[in-house]
Parts: C-alpha cells; structure tokens; sequence
C-alpha cells in the first residue's frame, strides 16, 4: 500500500513553504519509498494540529522526528550510514539549532515581521470569504505570536532576533564550506533538515535580515540547487 504523506501545498517559488514538510518528504525520497503527497489547508486537522504527517496502511505517525524513526525501524534505513558517532552527534546538534532555534527566526520573519505579514496573509488566507479573511489571521497570527512567547524567542528585540538567525547561518555554511552535502559528498540526515531552512531562508518575496544573512553565503546557492536537483527535480 502507497504510503500517504499530508503537508502544506507548496509556494513562493521552494517545494514547501514548510521546513518541515520539506524534511519529511527529503526522508521519504531518501528512503527510496513510494509515496502520495495530499495538501492539507488547516493544521488544526492534522492529527497532532501540525504538519506533515504521514499514514502508511493502519498506521499514522506525527512530527519529522518519528517519520524519520518509524521509516529507520521499519525499513531498515539509516539516514546516517557512513558517518563517524562524532559526525552523528554533530549532526544531532545542527539538528536541533535549526528545529529548535533558526526555524523560529523564520517563523518571526513571516508572521510578525510588517515587512512580510501581508504577503503571509495574503498566502494562506487570501482565498478565505470576506468576513473570517480578516478575523482568521488576527486570530492565527495572535496564535503565532504566543508560540513565539513561549519558546521565548519573541521575547528579544527583532535586531536580536535576526543577530541569532544570521549566527545560525553562519554556522551551516561555515560546517557545509565547499562540500558537496553537510558530511561530504553523501547527503545525511543533516541535509533533509539544514536544506530546507537555507532554501526557505533564501525566499526573495519574503525580505528580512535573515534574507541577507543567507544571501551573503557563496556557498548556499550551489548547495540548494544540487539539493533541489536531487530530492525536487520537477523544481529545479
Ligand atoms: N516537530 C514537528 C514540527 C512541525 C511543525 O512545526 N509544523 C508547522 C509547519 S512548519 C505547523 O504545522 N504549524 C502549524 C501550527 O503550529 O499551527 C515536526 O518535526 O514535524
């Protein structure tokens, strides 16, 4: 049976406006597993209100971390073969510096940021009737601003903000330098998670500091075009 993989529908010119749609589709295409994407408009419908999921047969799993688990188990994968334990913790922490931090200063950039609200808006409710096209997203971007309360991000100056995005960019690209993929010339783990921040980081619709920050890295347009190839060939 086809597994079927729920995400966001794709948009301003990346496969996904979602990080982590991105990612779970990236494990799936390294898997080397058929799969059937179906567009989910509303999170709150998502078994856990959040995207992506992915339903194989009788089974659901939520959240990248246990897609990633559930296809490691049950196909016997490992994502990250060929890398030294030292690699893999280092992974494991990237990992965790864009899922836990950078993910957030993207989030800031979009739906709080005046620069970019409107465009956001506009995206993912633009289509609404007239009345609730206005309620929904005071209401969603209220949602927004107290998740970014609580993970304590939003609770900084937005020149801080961006000073610790750009600090995590920096990091990426000084780690990738002139590899091909973040451990060489194999992708890993790493880069089903670090290539989706930078592609949807290098968003031109959506200007910021965290938009410069990434397009003053030489090294990131290379690397997102060949991750693109690979993993989004009808994208690139
Ligand atoms: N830890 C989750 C995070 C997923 C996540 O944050 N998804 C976002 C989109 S990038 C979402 O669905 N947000 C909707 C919401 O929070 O209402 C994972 O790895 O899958």
């Amino acid at each position: 049976m086809t597994i079927r993989y729920f995400q966001f529908q794709s948009g301003f010119g990346v496969p996904n406006p979602s990080p982590f749609c991105m990612k779970g589709e990236i494990l799936l295409n390294m898997a080397g597993l058929d799969y059937q994407t179906e567009i989910i408009e509303d999170p709150r419908k998502a078994p856990r209100g959040k995207l992506p999921y992915l339903v194989d047969g009788e089974t659901t799993i939520t959240d990248t971390a246990l897609i990633r688990r559930y296809l490691e188990e049950k196909h016997d994968i490992d994502f990250d073969g060929g890398l030294t334990p030292q690699q893999r913790a280092t992974g494991h922490a990237m990992a965790r510096m864009i899922e836990e931090r950078l993910y957030w200063v993207t989030v800031y950039s979009r739906w709080i940021d005046s620069r970019n609200w409107p465009t956001i808006k506009d995206f993912w409710f633009g289509t609404l009737p007239p009345v609730i096209r206005t309620l929904i997203p005071m209401l969603a971007q209220k949602q927004v601003k107290a998740g970014l309360q609580a993970q304590g991000l939003g609770r900084h100056d937005p020149p801080d903000i961006y000073a610790f995005g750009a600090a995590d960019l920096a990091a990426l690209s000084n780690h990738l330098g002139d590899h091909e993929f973040m451990f060489g010339d194999k992708p890993s783990s790493l880069d089903a998670i670090a290539y989706p921040i930078i592609v949807n980081s290098l968003i031109t619709a959506l200007p910021s500091p965290l938009l410069d920050a990434a397009q003053s890295k030489g090294n990131f347009a290379g690397y997102v075009e060949r991750c693109t190839a690979l993993w989004f060939p009808d994208h690139a």
